[in-house]
């Protein structure tokens, strides 16, 4: 298990939902100057999710995902252990192409980043403590049709098929799922639809399985720190915020922080 605060200065940092893309680069410039200002003081950094507005597999051409892979390939040379989990609309990140596809990665996601993927969910034990991370989007369990287009696109026969396109098909299929509402299943399991929220019970599923009093996910864009009781004892679920450069004041987004003196929330615009 990946093991945060065996030595007292370590310290852990999280975000999500970024959604970088070639189509938004005031939020890009707006993540990288909080990511070179924050995590290199991080011996951990997870990104948990929705890194990218769009990946249709590892040659996704976006200059903006070259810039963050660039980087993220820098820390980890740096000391940083990073760590990524897919997210409902990356969520063909690291996953291996075909031997029938009519195109290739270079290098797939992980070498090109020096990131570990994370399996969704999974517990990491931080300064003693298990801590269940997610994505989020599979604990929005009332969404039932998401949940159909979620378990799709998840199939190795659904990836092996759509890596087998060459590159320019894929991202006109992408174009097309995230514009056209007639076929509202692809386009779900691409995220299209509001987020909605989490399902209480299965939150308390997922962290009774796990046997843990603590979560960490995303998604939602719905930032918080949840605190009630489960079975009894208290139990806390972080809900990270989404990255947005909008015009001053208006920005979102934001890191979370563990350390050994506990959880903050930092290096995102006022009012996170
Ligand atoms: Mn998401």
């Amino acid at each position: 298990m990946i093991e945060v605060g065996r030595a007292a200065r370590e310290a852990a940092l999280f975000c999500s939902d970024m959604h970088l893309g070639d189509h938004d680069p005031r939020t890009a410039a707006l993540f990288f100057e909080r990511l070179d200002g924050e995590a290199r003081a991080a011996s951990h950094l997870f990104l948990l999710g929705d890194l990218f507005e769009a990946w249709v597999g590892d040659d996704q051409p976006d200059a903006v995902a070259r810039e963050l892979l660039d980087r993220l390939s820098a820390l980890a040379a740096a000391g940083t252990r990073v760590y990524a989990m897919r997210g409902n609309r990356d969520f063909l990140l690291d996953v291996a192409f075909p031997p029938a596809a009519a195109a290739r990665p270079a290098q797939p996601f992980r070498e090109r980043s020096g990131a570990a993927l994370l399996e969704d969910p999974c517990t990491v034990m931080l300064f003693g403590e298990p801590v269940l991370l997610a994505h989020g989007d599979a604990l929005c369990t009332d969404d039932v049709d998401y949940q159909h287009a979620r378990a799709l696109a998840r199939s190795e026969g659904w990836q092996r098929d759509f890596l087998a396109r060459p590159l320019d098909e894929r991202l006109r299929i992408a174009r097309e799922l995230r514009g056209e509402s007639r076929r509202v299943q692809a386009a779900r399991a691409m995220g299209d639809a509001d987020p909605g929220d989490v399902n209480p019970r299965a939150i308390d599923a997922a962290m009774r399985a796990a046997r843990v009093r603590t979560m960490v996910h995303g998604h939602t864009h719905r930032p918080a720190c949840h605190r009630w009781k489960l079975d009894g004892a208290p139990a806390c679920r972080w809900v990270l915020p989404d990255w947005h450069a909008g015009r001053a004041g208006l920005e979102r987004g934001g890191f979370l922080r563990v350390d050994a003196t506990g959880w903050t929330t930092t290096g995102g615009p006022a009012g996170n």
